[in-house]
């Protein structure tokens, strides 16, 4: 039997339902994460691996893909790739791959999710429930907002966004976005700044990139723009929004609610977000149904083999 290719994983793929096994199974792994000395690791086994399999989360930084002198390809399990330095891959000519397509529904759908959960105060009335207070839902637990026929505002059409915003048209809402530019196929009004679209919006999605780019694009401004009706969801990245900013309105009433299943330093969460009546918090969860992490895992081994067999990637990034 011909042995197995040798590549490196940067961590444990347990939130897949079998990517560590499949992994495993089909390749000669070095599993970096079970090394306390990853330098060392890197510079004993290091030698001789072509392609470096790791995720949105995990990313692989300059001083990883440096270390690996004989790396042509890094396979990703997830869509954003902002964790990729990829200046200093193509700096190497190494090839890089993400996930895209796969999760746009269900991270769509959890969006949905949250904007509900976050105007009619689903997990709050949760927490009564389970206390043993149903009792006490009046007076205590205030109304919730409407959603249908409300307006959506969404931070970045691109799949996900659309997606988004396609499911908005379900619940009768108007639909607007803000994007560095405007897209000459979306049947959506485009508004040039943020903050004209936060001040128009009842519910405001963040569904951009992340990266340097990005960072605290949602700033004091945009999120009292929202005003103390509104609500911001983010199913993107945690430092879209400037999170500080964000407690201090919430602590002020000058912003309504947050729905939110990405942070600024995960896993870590401000307390001021965690005692608030006012959000709803999920450990960053967008991706995580069977059917999308089992879709995630078959790409990212698809995009592996093809390297292994025919040099190229099938779903490389730019
Ligand atoms: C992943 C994600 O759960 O794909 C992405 O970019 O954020 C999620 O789907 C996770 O980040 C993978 O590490």
């Amino acid at each position: 039997m011909a042995s197995k290719h040798r590549i490196l994983q940067v961590g444990s793929l347990a939130g897949s339902p079998s990517a560590n096994q499949r992994l495993a199974d089909a390749y000669d792994v070095l599993e970096l994460w079970k090394h306390t000395d990853r330098k060392a690791a890197l510079a004993e086994y290091g030698k001789g691996i072509t392609a470096l399999v790791t995720s949105a989360t995990m990313g692989a930084n300059a001083e990883l893909i440096e270390a690996l002198p004989d790396l042509k390809s890094i396979c990703s399990w997830g869509v954003g790739y902002e964790t990729i330095d990829l200046q200093a891959a193509r700096a190497r000519g190494v090839m890089v791959s993400n996930t895209p397509d796969v999760l746009t529904d269900c991270v769509a759908d959890l969006a949905w999710g949250l904007i509900i959960a976050g105007a009619r105060r689903m997990t709050l009335g949760d927490r009564y429930v389970r206390a043993g207070r149903w009792g006490q839902v009046h007076g205590n637990i205030p109304l919730g907002t409407r959603v249908s026929g409300k307006k959506l505002g969404i931070v970045g059409l691109g799949r996900i966004g659309q997606a988004i915003a396609r499911r908005g048209q379900g619940f009768d809402m108007e639909v607007r976005y803000h994007n560095r530019r405007p897209r000459e196929d979306s049947p959506y009004g485009y508004e040039a700044t943020l903050v004209e679209l936060a001040r128009w919006a009842d519910f405001l999605v963040v569904a951009t990139v992340g990266g340097p780019q990005t960072r605290h694009l949602v700033n004091q401004e945009v999120i009292e723009a929202l005003g103390t009706k509104g609500i911001i969801v983010n199913i993107a990245r945690g430092p879209v929004i400037d999170e500080q900013a964000l407690v201090t309105a919430l602590e002020n009433g000058k912003l309504g609610g947050a729905a939110l299943d990405v942070f600024e330093h995960e896993p870590n969460v401000p307390d001021a977000l965690k005692t608030s009546d006012n959000t709803v918090l999920l450990p960053h969860i967008g991706s995580a149904t069977y059917e999308t992490r089992m879709a995630m895992e078959d790409l990212m081994l698809e995009n592996l083999q093809s390297f292994f067999q025919t040099g190229k990637l099938v779903t490389p990034v730019e």
